[in-house]
């Protein structure tokens, strides 16, 4: 059912793993200044030294081998390689030479995210994502990725998580530049569109053979019931949460609904249609990161859309998300019923759960079984003939996750951020038996 080159591989980000936040003339990006100012990460953490892969990649690169781990989804730092965002450290790119190095030595397969939220911050004082010039600034940072790693890499993501990007930064301001303002987030997720279809038509256009697309952290709607008002609401977040960002890129427009309501309440108008026709069709394939369901009821109280989220008992994680697999699998069949031949990956799956360390090992049964579970899903979308190429865990190593600092795990490697030991879970062994089988 699997077929040879299925790829079952492991997922991490340049900030949340590599530490060496100056190192070798890396420049400071929004998270670097961010996470230095107080109260907005919890107990103050940042990720100056998080789990030191910058110095300890070869260790890593071990127990991934020792694991049977081939497939390893990562991302570079753009301030490492561009400390502006514009001219050029060589030693960064030395760096990154080296890595993959050793992946190769190791057996690993690369799979790069060019983007993955540490924007350089001298690029945010020029406006970032807002500025009208960023798709360029972005093409060229691509180009000369491509340029410098193309003899290691052959299968890139542009962006991780636009959704992320544009509610995290501009909307809920949780996430850097901690901008509150809706209208500005739409624009952003616009120059995020156009960021990707540059990156994506100067790799065809050097005349690359790998393939390259986006990542989408993209969340099954259900409605809350049958009533008319919940499904309409349902549908609404939907294009809201999905189809916002999926749909300019696989279909070349914005969702209707969700324009219709911008338009009438934003007052944003739609995006020039040469625009949208340059963004159509720039992906080779959908990266889907999948952690939860979301459920949908109809409520006045929202002035914008007239959702409401609603919980309804269940499982959840230590990120009070629902433990939802068959979600999985409804979002699997949507999307293949609509884009029949789209290559699919997840690119990001997993949970986090507090870990106990007992005689040296880490049971994690919880975080285990929702791995297994989420695996199950992965078999039935392959028996029924879902163009699924690859599963990428989230995440091989604990690490800083964002706003919550290192008090949540998801790793299947635990780190103890005192020492840097490193300990594979029980986890980590159950996938690699997998992968093994
Ligand atoms: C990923 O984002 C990231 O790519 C990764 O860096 C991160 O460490 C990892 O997940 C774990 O967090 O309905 O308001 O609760 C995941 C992004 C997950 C975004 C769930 C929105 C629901 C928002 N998301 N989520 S809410």
């Amino acid at each position: 059912m699997f077929e040879k080159d299925f790829e079952w591989g492991v997922s991490t980000s340049a900030y949340q793993i590599e530490g060496a936040w100056k190192k070798d003339g890396k420049g400071i990006s929004i998270w670097d200044e961010f996470s230095h100012q107080i109260n907005h990460i919890k107990n103050d953490e940042n990720g100056d030294i998080a789990c030191n892969h910058y110095e300890l990649y070869p260790e890593d690169f071990k127990i991934m081998k020792d694991l049977g781990i081939k497939n390893y989804r990562m991302s570079l730092s753009w301030t490492r390689i561009m400390p502006d965002g514009v001219n050029i450290n060589q030693k960064g790119i030395i760096f990154y030479k080296k890595l993959f190095e050793e992946m190769k030595k190791n057996g690993i397969k690369p799979f790069v995210t060019l983007y993955h939220w540490d924007l350089p911050y001298e690029l945010q004082k020029i406006g970032g994502w807002e500025n009208p010039n960023i798709s360029d600034i972005f093409e060229n940072y691509a180009k000369i990725c491509f340029e410098n790693f193309s003899e290691y890499v052959d299968k890139w993501i542009t962006i991780n998580e636009p959704w992320v990007i544009v509610n995290g930064g501009y909307v809920g301001g949780d996430m850097p530049p901690a901008v509150k303002d809706r209208k500005r987030s739409l624009i952003v997720s616009h120059n995020l569109n156009l960021s990707h279809a540059k990156a994506y038509k100067i790799y065809k256009k050097m005349n690359y053979k790998g393939k390259i697309g986006i990542t989408l952290n993209l969340v099954p709607i259900y409605p809350y019931s049958k009533d008319k008002k919940d499904l309409e609401s349902a549908e609404i977040y939907d294009e809201f949460f999905n189809k916002w960002y999926i749909y300019p890129i696989f279909k070349g427009y914005y969702p209707k609904k969700i324009s219709q309501i911008y338009k009438e309440k934003l007052n944003l108008n739609s995006f020039p249609e040469d625009e949208l026709n340059y963004i159509k069709n720039t992906s080779d394939f959908l990266g889907i990161n999948y952690y939860m369901r979301t459920i949908i009821k109809y409520s006045s109280e929202n002035k914008l859309f007239n959702t409401e989220p609603v919980e309804i008992g269940g499982e959840y994680t230590e990120m009070k998300w629902e433990v939802y697999p068959e979600g999985l699998y409804k979002l699997l069949k949507d999307l293949s019923k609509e884009f029949p031949k789209m290559p699919l990956y997840i690119t990001e799956n997993g949970a986090a759960y507090q870990d106990e360390i007992e005689n040296g090992e880490i049971h994690d049964i919880r975080r285990l079984n929702y791995i297994k579970e989420h695996i199950d899903v992965i078999k039935k979308a392959k028996e029924n003939n879902i163009n699924l190429k690859g599963y990428y865990l989230w995440s091989f190593l604990d690490n800083f996750e964002w706003s919550a600092g290192y008090s949540k795990r998801f790793g299947i490697v635990y780190i103890d951020y005192k020492t840097q030991k490193r300990i594979v879970k029980d986890s980590g062994k159950f996938y690699s038996s997998i992968i093994k089988k």
